[in-house]
């Protein structure tokens, strides 16, 4: 019967067809490539089995030679795609790196965790914001991978780990409201990247920059979710903002104790200011998560669904980065990160504890007068407008002669970076 089937010239052409068929479909990539070549585009397409050591190369960045700066010779501008970028990373767990030997494999970074590209002017300066408490294995996984990616972006970037004092319940949110504060001083970053200590970025194409116009949610396809969002508004793990950006949505929740909601709680506020989601590709967004038992002292928070029915949408204007109050206890400039310990109070729902010794008496002080004295130490010269009544965050009046730029600003000198009034 085959032998039949085979020797008559049609059906011969019909297996002949279908071979080339079956050929040219997995040449070019599979299901996912005929798709995007006949249908709707979903990003670029990475092949994840293939994936690339993040320190490969890693000493093509280091300068060669160390020239000093000549002010009358600006930089060029690191290029739009940087030439170091290799896609797929291979992320694994099974040995914990000590902090001296990532140190060891990242001469170029500075004390407190801070790099520039040498030999080029970088197109983002971006703060890692990451709270923390009792997760060092976790910290020194995202260290291990994080300074070599972030280098081979050609960023300028500071890492920040924010360390919650005393066993109180975990808050993520104030927790980065602090860093994000605390960041803003030492630097006029151009982008605040809001990281949970256990998520790894497994391609360096995902870019750490912010998107100019919207918040930007970057963990778009987790490992623990199967690689996709597990709902439309989740704004959780990792997410970009400029500070002006950050300071529409009044910064984040305060008043989130505890495991779950404060990131569904940003979306809202969100929309409340009028601005959407971004999101990169869910080809690139790829993030794996270290395994973990859920943490003591950052149990579910109980309140969540009434904060998030009922609070949001009448307090967001009111708990944020305008309520702000907490003691910083200490900042040490690693050799890795710039690390801040930091009282933020206890939950007032909670049970009275007592409080956590070493900083009896010590007084909170009101974020007003700390934006204040240092919004006066530093005179603005390039303010950006913020209207949002609800803020009481006022406009503030350009300088004469001078046009609003939105952010960011390629083609801005180093040491001229725009400013941030805070009208508190
Ligand atoms: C949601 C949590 C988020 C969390 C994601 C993913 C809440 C609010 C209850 C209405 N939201 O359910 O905080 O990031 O799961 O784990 O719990």
């Amino acid at each position: 019967m085959p032998r039949r089937l085979l020797e008559r010239p049609r059906s011969l052409a019909l297996l002949v067809g279908c071979q080339f068929a079956f050929v040219a479909y997995f040449s070019l990539g599979g299901f996912r490539s005929l798709t995007s070549l006949f249908g709707r585009v979903s990003g670029p397409v990475f092949d994840y089995s293939r994936t690339h050591d993040v320190y490969a190369n890693l000493s093509r960045l280091l300068p060669r030679e160390r020239a000093p700066p000549d002010p009358a010779r600006p930089l060029p501008f690191c290029p739009q795609r940087s030439p170091f970028l290799v896609g797929p990373l291979t992320v694994t767990f099974s040995r914990v790196p000590t902090l001296e030997q990532i140190q060891a494999k990242n001469p170029a970074v500075q004390e407190g965790g801070r790099y520039q590209p040498p030999g080029c002017e970088p197109r983002s300066r971006t703060a890692i914001i990451i709270p923390h408490r009792n997760r060092e294995t976790h910290l020194g996984h995202l260290l291990y991978y994080l300074h070599p990616f972030l280098q081979r972006q050609q960023l300028q970037y500071g890492i920040y780990v924010v360390h919650q004092a005393g066993n109180s319940t975990f808050n993520r949110a104030k927790l980065l409201n602090v860093g994000v504060k605390e960041a803003l001083k030492d630097e006029e970053w151009d982008c605040l990247f809001l990281h949970d200590v256990d998520l790894i970025p497994e391609n360096d194409h995902n870019l750490y920059t912010c998107d100019p116009w919207n918040p930007k949610h970057v963990s778009v396809a987790m490992n623990k979710f199967g690689y996709s969002l597990p709902y439309p508004q989740y704004f959780g793990g990792v997410s970009a903002l400029t500070p002006d950006q950050y300071m529409k949505i009044n910064g984040f929740p305060n008043e989130y104790w505890g495991w779950g909601g404060e990131d569904d709680d940003i979306a809202t506020r969100v929309r409340l200011a009028g601005m959407k989601i971004a999101r990169p590709p869910v080809s690139i967004g790829h993030y794996k998560m270290v395994k973990h038992k859920s943490d003591k002292g950052n149990e579910e928070n109980p309140h969540r669904l009434f904060d998030l029915l009922i609070r949001t949408q009448r307090m967001w204007t009111q708990d944020g980065m305008n309520s702000l109050s907490y003691v910083l206890l200490a900042k040490h400039l690693h050799p890795l990160y710039t690390n801040l310990t930091v009282d933020i109070g206890t939950d007032p729902r909670a049970a009275r504890r007592p409080p956590a010794p070493g900083h009896e008496g010590q007084r909170h002080r009101s974020s007003t007068s700390l934006f204040r004295e240092e919004m006066l130490r530093k005179p603005p010269r390039d303010p950006v407008a913020w209207g949002d009544r609800g803020l009481a965050l006022t406009p503030a009046p350009p300088y004469p002669g001078e046009l609003h730029r939105e952010l960011p600003v390629p083609g801005r000198p180093r040491g001229q970076a725009q400013r941030y009034l805070f009208y508190l």
